[in-house]
């Protein structure tokens, strides 16, 4: 008798990726997600099945057992302070990096050697309270939900944290990079617990997704 998986996974660009990974293991949606309106999608496996919701929602589904298995950004989870997760692998998708930006006129007069106290538009609250805590940088932070470009414009922000991935956004918006905190991309977490009790079931679906990873790095070689 094999144990039923649930995978958590977010709609969207997460989605979207991680659909041909699971695909290259065997598993395929009964329906197609992107038309059905079913927030749990059964598979081509009756021990698979997938749970559609929030990027934010993922880590919480997982660490309280309503998903063995997640697929969420690591930007998600760096801000997710709580436990009960194992990060099992780098699915190398969704990929972007978290960096801080500013004003390019306040950027041609910028040194963030000189950074002593700075305060910082973002949706990344912890993560940017321990990134600049560790440099001994004293953060005002404002907590926004989105469109974090807007607040240096309008002077709600000096600077903000955010993720970039072509750039298009920050650009667009008269922004540049001036520091990283993190690469980003998406990783499959378990529930620790689950771990335990279906530890044949979640080692297999690992070692297939991993192949699968492997195997789309070499076809985009
Ligand atoms: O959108 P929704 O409110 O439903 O939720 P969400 O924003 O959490 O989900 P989604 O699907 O937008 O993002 C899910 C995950 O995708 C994130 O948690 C990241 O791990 C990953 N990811 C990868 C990105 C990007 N690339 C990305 N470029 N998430 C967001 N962006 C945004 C960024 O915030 C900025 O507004 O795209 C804009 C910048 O893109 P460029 O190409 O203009 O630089
Ligand atoms: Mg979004």
């Amino acid at each position: 008798m094999t144990d039923t998986l649930t995978i958590a996974v977010s709609k969207g660009r997460i989605l979207k990726e991680t659909l041909p990974l699971l695909a290259a293991t065997g598993i395929t949606p009964a329906e197609d997600p992107n038309e059905s309106r079913k927030l749990i999608l059964p598979t081509n496996q009756s021990n698979v099945r997938l749970v559609v919701i929030r990027a934010t929602d993922v880590p919480t589904y997982v660490q309280f057992g309503a998903a063995d298995l997640g697929v969420v950004g690591k930007d998600v989870l760096m801000e997710f302070e709580g436990r009960g997760l194992y990060e099992l692998l780098d699915l190398k998708i969704s990929r972007c990096r978290m960096m801080v930006a500013e004003p390019r006129a306040l950027a041609e007069q910028d040194d963030p050697e000189d950074w002593r106290h700075l305060r910082i538009a973002t949706k990344y609250v912890n993560t940017t309270r321990r990134h600049f805590a560790a440099k001994g940088i004293q953060t005002e932070i404002i907590k926004l939900y989105g469109s974090m470009e807007l607040a240096p414009l309008v002077g709600l922000a000096d600077r903000i944290v955010d993720l970039v991935d072509t750039g298009n956004t920050l650009r667009a918006n008269g922004l540049v990079e001036i520091e990283q905190i993190a690469d980003i991309s998406s990783r499959l977490v378990a529930n620790k617990a689950a771990m335990r009790m279906k530890y044949d079931a979640i080692r297999a679906m690992v070692e297939q997704l991993r192949g699968a990873v492997k195997g789309s790095a070499e076809r985009a070689a």
